[in-house]
């Protein structure tokens, strides 16, 4: 087992049992021109994390981590989209819209795809999930147990959305969590912080938040 430097306490995991998990480092979010962009929201906090998760995967793939991605979409006809959902956006700006970089959340759509600087590696794992959440709809968990997988150290976008209920999710089917600092961001900062108050309150209550540094001297692998 190896330990690394967390709050509120130490994160114990073994490699061999450990995925990285990146949520949602899709254009739509993060590239200026986007969907998120174009709700009004600043993108350039998410964009400045692109270093940092970038960092995070060199160290897990030289670590040899199983690396999980995953992108928030739904199907073309929008089957797998609840109603409640797609009414959650702004008319014209509805899931399955036309947005900027093309139907806003649909599968093979321009802004669905992760950004290139992070782009997944042939045989790491891409996830779509049509949830916030990444185990609802899509059979992960059963994978994961398959693979003996029982820790979770996550990175991504927006980190009190599709982050935190991924980790909770995690958290409730039994995996321990721990969530790397500055490879999460919200286009609200203080949202990001009152997630890792939350995550980390009551003993960890979800999880733990450790530093990139610390997560790297734990694992003994050097900057690429
Ligand atoms: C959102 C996400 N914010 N990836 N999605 O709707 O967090």
């Amino acid at each position: 087992m190896i330990e690394v430097t967390a709050v509120p306490d130490n994160f114990a995991f073994d490699p061999e049992r450990t995925a990285l998990v990146v949520i949602d480092m899709q254009r739509d979010f993060i590239e200026p021109g986007g969907f998120g962009a174009a709700l009004g929201n600043d993108v350039t906090p998410l964009a400045a994390i692109i270093p940092a998760v970038q960092q995070l995967l060199d160290i897990a793939r030289q670590a040899g981590l199983l690396v999980i991605h995953t992108r928030e979409s739904h199907l073309p006809d929008l089957s797998d989209c609840p109603p409640a959902k797609r009414a959650g956006g702004p008319p014209g700006m509805q899931i399955g819209d036309v947005g900027p970089m093309g139907r806003i959340l649909v599968r093979g759509e321009p802004g669905n795809q992760i950004l290139e600087a992070v782009a997944p590696l042939a045989g790491e794992w891409v996830i779509d999930k049509p949830g916030k959440g990444m185990f609802y709809a899509t059979g992960l968990h059963e994978r994961l147990q398959q693979q003996g997988i029982d820790s979770l150290i996550f990175a991504g976008v927006t980190t009190e959305v599709c982050v935190q209920t991924s980790m909770r999710e995690a958290n409730d089917r039994g995996y321990r969590c721990l969530l790397i600092d500055e490879a999460t961001e919200s286009y609200f900062p203080e949202f990001k912080q009152a997630t890792l108050a939350m995550i980390t309150a009551q003993g960890g209550i979800v999880g733990r938040v450790a530093r990139l540094q610390q997560l790297q001297a734990s694992l003994g692998v050097s900057n690429d």
